[in-house]
């Protein structure tokens, strides 16, 4: 197989996983809620710039554990297991070889602050996703990170196109404070959903809460219902 029929595959991998999650996907609060989106200029429509309760930061704020992880890329991989057909381990040549994407998109955190305006760049989550064919019976995801933290989304809430594992923040490498070199952004959820240095995407047939849902924080996470509490 060429090289171009390589990435056609896989684009069309990635397209029939989202097919088959469409209605949950365009049923989510952040799709069918009337507009804003909260996913970037061009989806605020001239609405309020910022959910309720948030304010706008011009400074990125860095919020974590406390520990951060020094990866290089050379170290740096992504496993894909859990609910699938074909578990998969990308190391870093094997994920900057994927088709890449570019968008521009707000980052909402749930201490009150909002980046607004990124520039991102990275590969969609639903293209690696895809390349471990999950099975139909896997509805959740628990994400992992290399300093333990964890979080939980339904499956779909991955699929959307502007949930991308960056590794380009404003034309520049991911800073490791961000959770370089790459990390996950969730612009329709608050920020928590994103695991900074993340390190593996496990596929699950039933919910398991991940480290702040365990102590409070909300399953869904939709910043435009001010959905901050579970
Ligand atoms: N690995 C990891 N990812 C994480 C966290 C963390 O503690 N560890 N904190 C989350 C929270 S609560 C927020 S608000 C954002 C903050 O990202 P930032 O530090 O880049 O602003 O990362 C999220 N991802
Ligand atoms: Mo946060």
């Amino acid at each position: 197989m060429s090289d171009d029929e390589k990435q056609q595959r896989i684009v069309e991998a990635r397209l029939k996983l989202r097919e088959r999650h469409l209605a949950k996907i365009q049923g989510s609060a952040s799709m069918s809620d009337p507009r804003p989106m909260g996913s970037g200029a061009p989806n605020r429509h001239g609405m309020p710039k910022v959910p309720p309760g948030q304010h706008v930061t011009k400074s990125w704020p860095v919020l974590d554990l406390g520990v951060k992880p020094n990866i290089s890329t050379a170290q740096w991989s992504l496993t894909v297991d859990g609910a699938v057909e074909a578990p998969v381990r990308l190391d870093w040549a094997a994920f900057m070889a994927l088709p890449q994407v570019e968008d521009v998109s707000d980052f909402h955190c749930v201490t009150t602050w909002s980046l607004m305006d990124s520039k991102w760049k990275g590969v969609s989550a639903a293209t690696v996703i895809a390349l471990a064919r999950p099975r139909e019976s896997a509805q959740y995801a628990l994400l992992h990170a290399s300093d333990e933290y964890t979080t939980n989304l339904e499956l779909f809430e991955l699929l959307k196109d502007d949930v991308l594992l960056v590794h380009t923040w404003n034309d520049q490498p991911l800073p490791r404070d961000h959770g370089g070199p790459v990390r996950l952004i969730t612009p329709q959820l608050y920020a928590w959903k994103g695991p900074k240095w993340i390190s593996r995407i496990e596929l699950l047939e039933k919910n398991q809460r991940g480290f702040w849902e365990d102590r409070g924080y909300s399953d869904t996470a939709h910043p435009w219902r001010d959905d901050r509490y579970g």
